[in-house]
């Protein structure tokens, strides 16, 4: 057998190729957005604004993507013994919760790149992603209600594309519009309101863009902040796979349709905070900001041993009730769940739809003296 350090780019490169061309979906998503769409939206619809390379803004976390601490530290499977060299070489990493900081500017610039590349969601699942700058969910974004965000999405994968912040008002067959592979979109937009916003690839078919990893979070402060917390981002979602081709399981969209997931997971990887809790200190406030990509299923969002002082159901500091056992969060939605860190000890939380609690919708919450 070669060695696997000399081969590992070229061959991740040529699973990529391999992988994404066979798939059967993408000639259904390409139809999906055939001739007509190219006709609409082409070259002379883009914007040429895009700046040259997509650098992370303060106010965005990419290292909610690059938590490497699990790397050295899962262990080789079974499942993985028969995949491909490049899909072994495929490394896991855990999703930073952390909301990343305000940023003190009242503009904030985004480029997203769209991409369709292998990940591990597991130890022993590799996907065929669809993905906003790699990874799933997208970067963690956090601005403030009012502010002006420019956005920019390139699209750098097969098929086309497109970005639906649920934070904006704005014309979606303009803004929304699905870009061609090599080409971008740009516009801009105030957020009205304040919350946790679900951002969506919305090119047709939606159900299959969205259930591939094309989603992420938007988190929109109020003009006068919350009270100081340890702010999290839990975005929920469900996977829907087939069997695997040379290692890496393809999302399945007929198994879309039929609603009932494999794989369930907080920020991209089922039950990564129960192998790597989050620690908080005694007597913090908590703040979780839980965004429910779906596509499908609800978030019955629940911490075992707390109760929720406050959930603000929407525009916070507004809409809050108070002494919550468990919420509904639905598909496309985000709200926002407070808890004081009281007594010291192991909390978990879990979407309490059990079924997909065990499937992996589910963490631990460390209570530290
Ligand atoms: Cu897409």
């Amino acid at each position: 057998m070669p060695s696997s350090r000399g081969r590992s780019s070229m061959s991740i490169d040529a699973a990529r190729r391999r992988f994404l061309l066979e798939a059967p979906v993408l000639a259904a998503a390409v139809a999906a957005c055939g001739p007509s769409e190219v006709a609409k939206h082409g070259a002379g619809a883009e914007s040429t604004r895009v700046a040259q390379t997509a650098q992370p803004h303060p106010s965005q976390n990419a290292d909610s993507r690059t938590d490497t601490s699990l790397h050295h530290a899962m262990p080789a499977t079974s499942a993985q013994s028969g995949a491909t060299t490049a899909a072994s070489a495929i490394a896991y990493h855990r999703s930073d919760p952390t909301l990343p900081p305000l940023s003190r500017e009242r503009l904030t610039r985004l480029h997203f790149t769209a991409k369709e590349t292998p990940i591990r969601v597991t130890g022993d699942t590799v996907v065929a992603a669809w993905t906003f700058d790699g990874d799933i969910p997208g970067p963690i974004v956090h601005v403030r209600q009012g502010d002006t965000v420019e956005f920019t999405l390139t699209n750098e994968g097969q098929i086309p594309h497109s970005m639906d912040f649920h934070a904006a008002q704005i014309d979606p067959k303009t803004a929304f519009r699905s870009v061609m592979p090599g080409q971008s979109v740009s516009y801009s937009f105030k957020p009205k309101y304040a919350g946790a916003f679900l951002y969506h690839c919305g090119t047709a078919p939606v159900l299959m863009h969205l259930g591939s990893g094309m989603f992420g979070a938007i988190i929109v402060d109020p003009p006068t902040p919350l009270p100081r917390a340890k702010d999290l981002v839990f975005v929920q979602s469900e996977f829907y796979l087939g069997p695997p081709n040379g290692g890496i399981a393809p999302f399945d969209y007929n198994k879309m349709l039929g609603t009932l997931p494999d794989l369930v997971a907080f920020n991209g990887r089922p039950a990564q905070y129960q192998a790597e809790p989050i620690h908080v200190t005694r007597g913090e406030l908590v703040r979780m900001h839980i965004v429910n990509a779906g596509p499908t299923n609800p978030c019955a969002f629940h911490v075992v041993g707390e109760q929720f002082d406050t959930v603000y159901l929407g525009a916070p500091p507004g809409n809050a009730i108070h002494g919550v056992q468990t919420y509904n969060v639905a598909p496309g939605g985000g709200m926002i769940f407070e808890m004081r860190a009281e007594l010291p000890g192991e909390y978990v939380f879990v979407n309490h739809a059990f079924g997909h609690g065990q499937k992996g919708a589910i963490g631990t919450i460390i209570v530290d003296e």
